[in-house]
Formats: C-alpha cells, sequence, structure tokens
C-alpha cells in the first residue's frame, strides 16, 4: 500500500519534469553524416522532440524532405544542418544532386 504523501511526492515530480519538457527545449539526437554518396546512418529511430543533425563531410549535397519543404543545402558553406521532429512518423529525405546514386534517408520518430 502507497502512502498518501509518497503519491503526492511522485505527482510532483512528474509535474516538474512535464514543465521541464514543455519549455520546447530541443532534445540532442543523433547525427548522420553526409558524404559521396549516401547519408550514414541511412535510417534512424529518434523520440519526439529529439533534434537530428546532419554533418557535412564532403561533396556537396542537399537534405530534402519528400514531404514538406525541409530543403537545405549541405556543404562546405553550411556543414551542419539541424532538424527538430516534434511528430511521430516517418519521414523519407534524399539528396537532391545524388537521389538517383541511392543518397537517401530516412527518419523514424516514435
Ligand atoms: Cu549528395
Amino acid at each position: 500500500m502507497v502512502s498518501w504523501s509518497r503519491m503526492r511526492r511522485v505527482g510532483a515530480v512528474t509535474a516538474v519534469v512535464t514543465i521541464a519538457l514543455g519549455v520546447g527545449v530541443a532534445q540532442a539526437g543523433p547525427t548522420v553524416n553526409a558524404s559521396n554518396y549516401s547519408f550514414k546512418p541511412k535510417t534512424i529511430t529518434i523520440q519526439k522532440g529529439q533534434t537530428v543533425t546532419w554533418k557535412w563531410v564532403n561533396g556537396s549535397h542537399t537534405v530534402t524532405f519528400v514531404k514538406g519543404s525541409y530543403d537545405k543545402s549541405l556543404n562546405r558553406a553550411h556543414p551542419k544542418r539541424t532538424r527538430t521532429f516534434k511528430r511521430t512518423g516517418t519521414y523519407k529525405y534524399y539528396c537532391r544532386f545524388h537521389r538517383t546514386l541511392g543518397m537517401t534517408g530516412k527518419i523514424v520518430v516514435q
């Protein structure tokens, strides 16, 4: 039998955690490396609210999502791109220059 005071304490801690997450601070997430001619890892799974970072390794690429308007170049001048995923789902993306070479990737947001 859990005492009432203990239940209240657990409730308070839960409230604090919920508020902290609700502030909207992007949580760090995994990094995808973009090189000639692939994204590595090709598929990643993250939690809702996490931020993915794409890192330029070599060549000239884009991070272009199949759905939506996210379309960013990734090259020496722009060696890092980030996107925060607020909704669950599967997000497919590709490089506009090397899509036919199989330079595609997928983010699974749980
Ligand atoms: Cu490319």
